[in-house]
């Protein structure tokens, strides 16, 4: 990079910092004109949460399934567990360590997937629990990217497993998940049909299913995590499943929890030319077209409703755009009110390290793209709460 270009990098980023923060986030539905996710297709308004659990609710899901995530398979596979290792006393008695082998077939194929899980001793069993799918891997054994320790001293269980499992991260459909689901002579998805954070969001379904069958895990007190790219699957996983009782997005961003239309950082075109597996194949027609979406981010939020949901955004993370997760936390607000809850209950960003805990979280803490331990720390303050 020359120079001048430096410097103009620089600069931008200097003058980014204090117009995220110091501005007054007072905007409306109007003012970004988001789609109201209380307004059917038909123009007309959904009055109780009757309608919305009855209709409205699916016809948003139709939406984000057609032209964002493309649908998930909901075709049963025949599922396979066998327990391949289990130690009551790891990590000097603090945890049971259990690895679980997955086997999943269907239509003549098959893919494995290995889970992993720590469940603390010092709780009344069945414990509950975060499920995620961690962004790196280089081997169960060198899993240092999350705080085990002290996620399970805070009374939590952790279960994880390998996200290339069920999906590497290519622009490759003849691997992973989707040849299960293909139809005679099909060989990747159609157009409407799920990419890569579909069948990652499918993976972290598969090891609900799973859940179901372990005594130690207590099922309804989950909560699916996810960061970056895996935030996108943490919420489209639970969105499509509603046993996660918990939903946690951390820095999630375009295709996450930040709105399209406030466009800062990642855009539609941006996320599609440089991972064009990871949504399906409509999306691409929304390239540079965010304002002809028939819907926005904060309607996947509150797709999670009346379930808790927490978007942890960074400040220095320009390029997931945590104003734009805070409006979409904002702006779900509305749906979660309709069965009696609070929602976000704020209207402008907090302070840094500030965070909200309705039954909408939301917190921006320092520094940049990652989960730390704080934000970690968060969530199990907000798991403390509702889960
Ligand atoms: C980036 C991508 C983001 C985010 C991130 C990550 O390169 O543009 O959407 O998902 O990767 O997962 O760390």
């Amino acid at each position: 990079m020359n120079k001048l270009k430096r410097t103009v990098l620089n600069l931008g980023l200097k003058y980014m910092k204090p117009r995220i923060l110091d501005k007054k986030l007072q905007y409306t539905i109007k003012d970004y004109n988001l789609p109201n996710p209380l307004i059917f297709e038909s123009g007309e308004e959904v009055i109780d949460k009757n309608q919305w659990i009855e209709k409205r609710r699916a016809e948003i899901l139709r939406l984000f399934e057609e032209n964002v995530y493309g649908k998930i398979p909901t075709e049963a596979v025949e599922a396979k567990y066998s327990i391949i290792n289990e130690d009551k006393n790891d990590l000097d008695g603090l945890a049971t360590k259990k690895a679980v082998k997955i086997t999943l077939k269907r239509g003549g194929q098959q893919i494995n997937a290995k889970l992993l899980i720590y469940i603390p001793n010092n709780v009344k069993r069945p414990a509950p629990a975060f499920v995620g799918l961690p962004n790196w891997w280089r081997g169960f054994k060198k899993l240092k990217l999350w705080p085990f320790k002290h996620v399970l001293q805070r009374g939590y269980a952790l279960a994880t497993a390998r996200f290339g499992d069920f999906d590497p991260n290519s622009d490759d459909f003849s691997n992973g998940a989707h040849p299960l689901f293909y139809k005679e002579g099909q060989n990747r998805p159609l157009e409407n049909e799920w990419g890569t954070i579909g069948a990652w969001a499918w993976g972290l379904i598969q090891l609900m299913n799973y859940f179901e069958f372990d005594s130690d895990i207590d099922q309804k007190r989950i909560a699916v995590i996810g960061h970056s790219r895996m935030g996108k699957a943490a919420l489209w996983a639970g969105v499509n499943d509603d046993r996660f009782s918990m939903v946690i997005s951390n820095n999630s961003g375009c295709c996450g929890a930040a709105l399209f239309r406030s466009k800062r950082g990642e855009t539609i075109k941006r996320i599609n030319e440089g991972f064009p597996h990871w949504l399906c194949a409509n999306f691409k027609k929304f390239n540079r077209r965010e304002f002809d979406l028939p819907i926005d981010q904060h309607m996947l939020i509150a797709l999670i409703a009346p379930r808790p949901v927490y978007i942890g955004s960074a400040q220095d993370d320009f390029w997931a755009d945590p104003i734009g997760e805070f409006l979409s936390a904002k702006h779900a607000g509305p749906v979660y009110n309709l069965f009696g809850k609070t929602g976000l209950g704020a209207e402008i960003l907090p302070k840094i390290n500030e965070p909200i805990m309705n039954t909408i979280g939301y917190h921006i803490r320092q520094g940049g793209h990652k989960l730390s331990l704080y934000d970690w720390d968060r969530y199990m303050d907000f798991a403390d709460l509702y889960l």
